[in-house]
């Protein structure tokens, strides 16, 4: 491969890039099933080149790696901060964490019409944690606004009660010794406030991605998180 292609072999992957232990499954629904909330411009590099990339990049990391590349992604996550190389403790951080997180992001939306409400369970939840549906939505819109820069906002589950939190990058919730202990949990919901998830359709408003977002949430895929 030459000094070119590789500068690209994030995005597309070369022959001779490694096929696994990772992979990149599709997209649940069309590119086009946000519309008009998430447009398919945006869902098909989202998934077809950035997310594709971080699991490119993930394999990448893992070569020679054997134990590490025995593990599932979900019990990869909170081994990363004992990986005692820092060069692949960041490159699984970023990659791994990328990979992690929009599996998830793909899997809780879903087409607006199909979107429904919060099952009556988690509904009681977040009322008793946060008072009420619309208070749960205004604070969590207001910690995906106020992420500087790149990352995510989050519902996660911490011993037992529900709470917001949000990280820088693709740090996610799961990431034990990385992420704040008082922001790991389990996760329920998560919205990438990347750029690149917006910036087509919305460019800089994101405070507007995050309002029309809320019509694509799929709650029932929410619920299931729940356990
Ligand atoms: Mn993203």
């Amino acid at each position: 491969m030459g000094a070119a292609t590789a500068a690209f072999a994030g995005f597309a992957r070369g022959a001779d890039a490694p096929a696994g232990p990772h992979s990149l499954a599709p997209l649940p629904y069309a590119p086009d099933a946000l519309e008009p909330h998430i447009d398919a411009a945006t869902m098909g590099i989202h998934h077809g080149k950035h997310h594709a990339a971080y699991v490119a990049k993930l394999n990448e990391a893992l070569q020679k790696q054997s134990a590490l590349a025995g593990k599932t992604l979900d019990a990869l996550m909170p081994q990363i901060a004992g990986v005692e190389d820092a060069a692949l403790r960041t490159a699984l951080r970023n990659n791994g964490g990328g990979h992690w997180n929009h599996t998830m992001f793909w899997n809780i939306m879903g087409p607006a019409a199909k979107a429904g409400q919060p099952s009556a369970r988690l509904l009681a939840k977040i009322n008793g944690a946060f008072g009420s549906l619309d208070a749960f939505k205004k604070a969590f819109a207001d910690a995906a606004v106020k992420r500087f820069g790149s990352g995510w906002a989050w519902l996660i589950v911490r011993d037992g009660d529900l709470k917001i939190v949000s990280t820088p990058n693709q740090d996610n919730p799961l990431m034990k010794g990385l992420v704040p202990d008082e922001d790991a949990g389990t996760p329920l919901l998560c919205l990438d406030v990347w750029e690149h998830a917006y910036y087509l359709h919305y460019q800089n408003r994101r405070a507007d991605y995050i309002s029309a977002w809320w019509n694509v949430v799929n709650w029932e895929a929410v619920d299931r998180r729940l356990g």
